[in-house]
């Protein structure tokens, strides 16, 4: 902590498993550990959000389903939950983490306010809030508009501020702040959750994401089943959704034993030790903050060259990245990674120190917390 005054921050965010619930949690824990009072306003306790600790705060929106309307709002109740904590708490800085609703509701909470009550803005983007909804002529207006009214607007790779020039015509001040992941200790030894698995000797190759169609489960299943190694290997597949309609095709794929689902894990550090290394297939990705997950375990991944992965993973030095369209380069790299536990370890070891160096909280929360004490008129 510095000598610095402290600041009160207010975190919007999904809270559910979702890589930018899991970032917004996680800044949330590193500013209230470096002494900032933070406080969460959502729908839901943010899953990762620890119980009981000084100076964090949750403070759940109530959203009424009137018979009235045929889809739920939660905009508005958002807004006025936000405008409520901002006043109630004195808040200097929202920072909302999608941009969808929350920015709108962060803009217009802070118009309901008195000007001596109302907080600066910090908008983060995470991906498809850009990629997905900023193209979409019913949602992209909105959002370049709350991206104006923002005092400030990040974005989590130098991929997602391209993105963002270019599919909303924002032309704003927009700052890169990598993600971060800070690991908890598992709760488990190695040796207890590879028997939860049922393993013996075999190689786990993890995958994990919300399963969503660009994620790509066709490929990552696609891609195993045309493994040809003499490695056992196991694929342990950590879904935040459910795996039920990816069953037959991975059944089709004779890929029934080789398969093991965990949906919805809580304690993703225990799965993440055990982790031999990561295979990601997905269409796009702004950050991919599952492979830094595993980088942190010491975890090397094979992904394709797309979006922000180049920013996280250098390719032959902390994983493997394959060109885009190439599933056979995929299914090599696998292959090569099984085969060969001496480049794997090298790989995965450059991938824990370039996690370590880049994408720490020591590494990113003080740009935060440095861009805050900005827009708040502190240097
Ligand atoms: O779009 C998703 O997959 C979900 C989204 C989220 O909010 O969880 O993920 C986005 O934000 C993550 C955290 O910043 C990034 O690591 C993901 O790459 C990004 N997803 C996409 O861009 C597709």
């Amino acid at each position: 902590m510095t000598s610095e005054r402290t600041l009160r921050i207010g975190i919007a965010c999904y809270p559910s498993v979702g890589g930018s619930g899991i970032l917004a949690t996680g800044l949330g824990e590193e500013l209230a550990r470096r002494g900032h009072e933070v406080h969460f306003i959502s729908y839901e306790r943010p899953f990762r959000l620890p119980e009981n600790t000084p100076r964090l705060h949750f403070h759940p929106v109530v959203i009424n389903e009137y018979q009235l309307f045929r889809y739920p709002d939660y905009t508005l109740p958002l807004s006025v939950r936000m405008a409520d904590v901002s006043r109630d708490h004195g808040l200097d800085v929202l920072h909302v983490h999608y941009a969808v609703p929350h920015a709108t509701a962060a803009i217009l909470a802070r118009a309901m306010l008195p000007p001596a009550q109302r907080p600066r803005v910090v908008t983060t983007l995470h991906g498809t809030d850009t990629t997905l909804l900023g193209s979409d002529p019913g949602y992209g207006p909105a959002i370049h508009h709350a991206l104006t009214c923002s005092d400030a607007v990040t974005v989590v790779s130098d991929f997602l501020k391209r993105e963002t020039r270019r599919l909303l015509g924002f032309n704003g001040p927009l700052e890169v702040i990598h993600n971060f992941f800070a690991p908890r200790p598992p709760r488990r030894s190695r040796e207890e959750v590879r028997r939860e698995l049922g393993l013996q000797d075999e190689v786990v190759l993890l995958h994990s994401s919300n399963l969503r169609p660009l994620k790509r489960i066709d490929l990552l299943l696609g891609t195993v089943a045309r493994v040809r190694s003499p490695v056992p290997f196991k694929l342990v597949i950590l879904a935040g959704g459910s795996f039920a309609p990816f069953a037959d095709e991975a059944r089709r794929l004779g890929l029934t034993d080789r398969l093991i689902v965990r949906e919805k894990v809580n304690d993703i550090e225990d799965y993440l030790q055990i982790a031999d290394a990561g295979l990601f297939t997905s269409d796009t990705e702004s950050f991919c903050l599952s492979i830094l997950e595993a980088m942190c375990f010491g975890c090397p991944s094979v992904a394709r060259h797309v979006g922000g992965i180049p920013e996280v993973v250098e390719t032959g030095v902390s994983g493997i990245l394959v060109p885009p369209d190439d599933a056979d380069a995929l299914t090599g790299a696998v292959e090569r990674l099984l085969e060969d536990p001496v480049h794997r370890t090298a790989l995965g070891e450059a991938a824990r120190q370039r996690a370590r160096d880049h994408f720490s909280p020591a590494a990113i929360v003080p740009q935060y917390e440095a861009l805050y004490r900005r827009v708040c008129g502190g240097g």
